[in-house]
């Protein structure tokens, strides 16, 4: 059903791609050889195996050389940055930096094929970002841009279905009306491919909360880093909720829950100085795994604050080993093992969610500030339309999905 639906709307959405991709001028892929007709002289054919920017060089940065090669970004930055899975091995990587003269992006894409036939620069492929200015941001492989001070970008054709194209580009600091306070960042790109791209489905590739309309991470000195600070308690964020902080957090020690088959559910959170500390163990008869989208795979959300306004938070397993999570979970650690003999896969996580990333007010002394969660794992119910959830049940059988049942406070979870 899912691929039957995936593959209707990339018919649908190629249709017009292929009905205008002979008529705007430059996007036309002919297989003639170059005719003259009457007098007309027809344009070669259009070779795209290897794609530069003429124009976006002004020399005004300082820090890097902007020239579409990134081996001037450091280790540091690079490690601090947005790294997407894409279907078909296909991959979004996008880096950013705060120096003294202004902010550098990178955008590092392995992807199929450029966009190009359209007349409108933010339909053809580009990549767009905004800060916490308002401003929206743009360089296009048409050769345009918008807010951008320098840009080079180099697209090639690569072995096989793949083709790398990086966008380095550079915003002077004298175009960003907050530079001198805290600059956060939002992106996006724009592919020809509709596609998943593991927070989503589409041709416009960012995280689940972030993208050129919701600049949401930290831009700094070291590259892109998630909201808060790191967690200072004596806890580490393994996914073994082993340690006595788990077990010493008052309130009630655990919510459990049954699935559909006798799995169970257990879990446990706390306020602290920095933030929401979260544990949850979950036994399972089976291990959702489907590599392009979130929520097909082992994962694990949460709601924070009242039904009518809240913060929503994801934990996902990639590839069965390896937790995704959304730029609102500042360190999140999900591990899942098979039981043999009890045959069940277990699976254990440990979260923390800053402040900043809760509805506005959340502090240690917030008492309203109430949680949803649910799991899934279950392949047949997670990829089914309308999949069943599994949300914890408080003690008097009210499921904590709605949010009017259980309170995380500084004193663990309360009725
Ligand atoms: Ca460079
Ligand atoms: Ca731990």
């Amino acid at each position: 059903m899912k691929k039957l639906l995936v593959f209707l709307l990339a018919i649908c959405c190629l249709l017009p791609v292929a009905a205008c991709g002979g008529g705007g001028g430059d996007g036309g892929n002919t297989t003639d050889p170059p005719a003259q007709t009457g007098g007309v002289e027809w344009p070669d054919e259009t070779d795209y195996s290897y794609v530069k920017s003429e124009k976006g060089t002004t020399n005004h940065a300082q820090n890097k050389t902007i020239d579409g090669n990134l081996s001037d970004w450091t280790e540091e930055e690079k490690a601090n940055c947005i790294d997407l899975p894409v279907e078909d091995g296909h991959n979004m990587k996008v880096y950013a930096v705060k120096k003294d003269d202004g902010i550098y992006v990178a955008y590092d894409v392995e992807h199929l094929a450029l966009m190009k036939s359209s007349r409108d620069p933010l339909i053809n492929t580009n990549a767009s970002f905004s800060f916490n200015d308002g401003v929206k941001r743009y360089v296009s492989i048409d050769d345009v841009s918008s807010g951008v001070t320098d840009y080079v970008f180099v697209s090639e054709k690569k072995e096989g279905e793949n083709r790398h194209t990086v966008f380095e580009m550079f915003v002077a600091k004298e175009e960003i009306a907050n530079f001198d306070g805290t600059v956060y960042g939002g992106f996006t790109w724009k592919d020809l491919e509709v596609k998943d791209y593991y927070w989503g489905f589409g041709g416009y590739w960012s995280l689940y909360d972030n993208s050129d309309d919701d600049a949401s991470l930290l831009i700094t000195d070291k590259g892109l880093l998630r909201p808060g600070n790191a967690h200072a308690e004596n806890i580490v964020i393994d996914g073994d909720p082993s340690e006595d902080f788990w077990s010493d957090i008052g309130g009630i020690q655990s919510v459990e829950t049954s699935y559909n088959y006798d799995g169970s559910f257990d879990m446990r959170a706390v306020l602290k100085e920095d933030g929401v500390y979260i544990a949850f163990t979950a036994e399972h008869n089976e291990n959702a795994d489907y590599p392009r989208y979130w929520c097909y795979n082992t994962n694990f959300e949460i709601k924070l604050g009242k039904a009518n306004s809240y913060s929503h938070h994801i934990v996902s397993m990639y590839d069965q080993t390896i937790a995704l999570s959304t730029v609102s979970i500042k360190e999140a650690e999900m591990i899942t093992v098979y039981d043999e003999e009890a045959d069940k896969y277990i699976t254990l996580a440990e979260i923390f969610i800053p402040y900043e990333s809760c509805v506005s007010g959340a502090s240690m002394d917030s008492d309203d500030l109430f949680i949803g969660a649910s799991f899934r794992a279950d392949a047949a119910s997670s990829q089914a339309v309308g999949a069943m959830i599994w949300t914890p049940l408080s003690y008097n059988g009210q499921s904590t999905w709605e949010m009017n049942v259980l309170r995380v406070t500084k004193d663990g979870l309360q009725a």
